[in-house]
């Protein structure tokens, strides 16, 4: 098998990538070891930055989404018992956020590219790469799962778009590479519940039980986190005292969290992890294979996407002039925007968590500065320009 890009994983970040590639006259495969099936339930990402909205439409996979998805102007922060709302299409000159699964992303991004004839592998197993530092790298895989027929992929660049736990960072080679990891002492608790909105907007919400968040998937359907120990088990966690310790955290006067079944429940990390470089040779790496964030700021998946449009760029330039200015700088240019988005993820997870050990003071600076950014139209201004995304090509 021969292609000009191949790609490893079908997340964001390589779907996307297969998708900008393919408008642009460049083919490529992508090998994904996860079932189409899984791939298409799996719960994760909810928040679409406007510059993620807007590129989505403009490629011609948003019309989904521009129907089903939730538009919200706004979230609020609630803390001290009351809540405050930050206008984020006001203070951001018309921006938004919207509302929209991760996994219809994919749905549709899987859509478009097979609908176009595009080769995506589902199922693959025993991926390696080799040879990334020529200028003809390989991929071997198994096709149709561990006892399938032995492939092997020959391209001109290998994208690694494998996520966290994928295989591809490991490829940068010692002397090159710089790690920069931070694990934060707790983890959220994630539920899906098939109840009514609570809320027309996101709460986030500071509280001496620790952190909690509303946000929602559908009118029926709402997505809600609360601050654990990272180390928890779902099963200490029945229905009954998940909703007790939501209603605890977010009370307010005149306020109650509409709670009905709930669908589904897990335990999320949180860490912030960064490589550079992104890149080495022939290998480019996007997404959560090159960083992660905690979910506080609901950056990651536009991150993986604002990566991949960089990436696309560079590959255009070189399949049509042979030039790598462009490549030479994606690692450069895109992690600009990463270390941006780990800054802002970092503030508001710090702002609004409980620290334990923490003998009070922690917990007032946490306070002031919740004030002072939903009381300071310059701060507020920060915390939006941030939440709804810096501008893709901008600074
Ligand atoms: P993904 O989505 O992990 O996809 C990687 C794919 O690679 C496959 N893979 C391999 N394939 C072939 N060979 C191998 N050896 C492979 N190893 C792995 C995997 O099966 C997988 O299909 O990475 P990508 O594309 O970089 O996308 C990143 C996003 O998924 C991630 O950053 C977001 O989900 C993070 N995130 C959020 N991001 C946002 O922008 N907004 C949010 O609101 C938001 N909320 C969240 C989140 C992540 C969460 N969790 C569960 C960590 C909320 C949560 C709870
Ligand atoms: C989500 O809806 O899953 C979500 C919303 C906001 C976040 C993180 C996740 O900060």
């Amino acid at each position: 098998m021969r292609t000009q890009v191949g790609i490893v994983g079908a997340g964001p970040a390589g779907l996307l990538l297969s998708h900008l590639l393919h408008l642009r006259g460049i083919e490529s495969v992508v090998l994904e070891i996860r079932s189409r099936a899984e791939i298409e339930s799996t719960i994760r990402a909810g928040v679409l930055e406007q510059g993620t909205v807007d590129l989505l439409a403009e490629v011609g996979v948003g019309e989904r989404m521009k129907r089903e998805g939730a538009v919200h102007r706004g979230i609020a922060l609630r803390f001290g018992g009351r809540t405050h709302r930050i206008d984020l299409h006001e203070l951001t000159c018309g921006k938004c956020i919207t509302l929209y699964a991760q996994h219809e992303v994919l749905k549709d991004l899987i859509k478009a590219r097979l609908e176009a004839g595009g080769q995506v592998l589902f199922d693959v197993a025993d991926v390696s790469v080799h040879d990334t530092f020529g200028k003809a790298p390989k991929i071997s895989f198994r096709e149709g799962g561990t006892g399938g027929e032995p492939r092997e992929l020959s391209c001109d660049f290998v994208a690694g778009c494998d996520g966290f736990h994928g295989i591809c960072r490991s490829l940068l080679p010692d002397s090159v590479r710089r790690e920069y990891p931070r694990t934060y002492p707790f983890g959220w608790f994630g539920i899906l519940t098939r109840a009514p909105r609570s809320t027309p907007e996101l709460i986030y919400a500071h509280h001496d039980r620790g952190f909690a968040l509303v946000s929602t998937r559908s009118p029926e359907i709402q997505r809600l986190y609360f601050q654990c120990d990272p180390h928890d088990d779902v099963a200490n966690w029945p229905d009954e005292r998940i909703g007790a310790e939501l209603q605890a955290r977010l009370a307010e006067d005149g306020w109650k969290l509409h709670e009905g079944p709930i669908l589904q429940k897990s335990i999320i990390a949180m860490r912030s992890f960064v490589i550079e470089p992104m890149q080495h040779g022939r290998l480019f790496l996007a997404g959560d294979a090159a960083h992660i964030l905690p979910p506080t700021g609901a950056k990651g998946m536009n991150l993986a996407i604002a990566d991949v449009r960089v990436l696309a760029q560079g590959l255009e330039q070189f399949f049509a002039s042979g030039s790598t200015a462009l490549l030479d700088r994606y690692s450069e240019t895109c992690l600009r925007r990463v270390w941006r988005a780990q800054r802002f993820s970092r503030w508001m997870t710090e702002a609004t968590h409980r620290f334990d050990g923490d003998p009070g003071f922690g917990a007032k600076l946490q306070l002031a500065e919740l004030d002072y950014v939903t009381s300071s139209r310059a701060a507020a201004t920060s915390l939006a320009e941030n939440y709804v995304g810096l501008p893709l090509d901008g600074p």
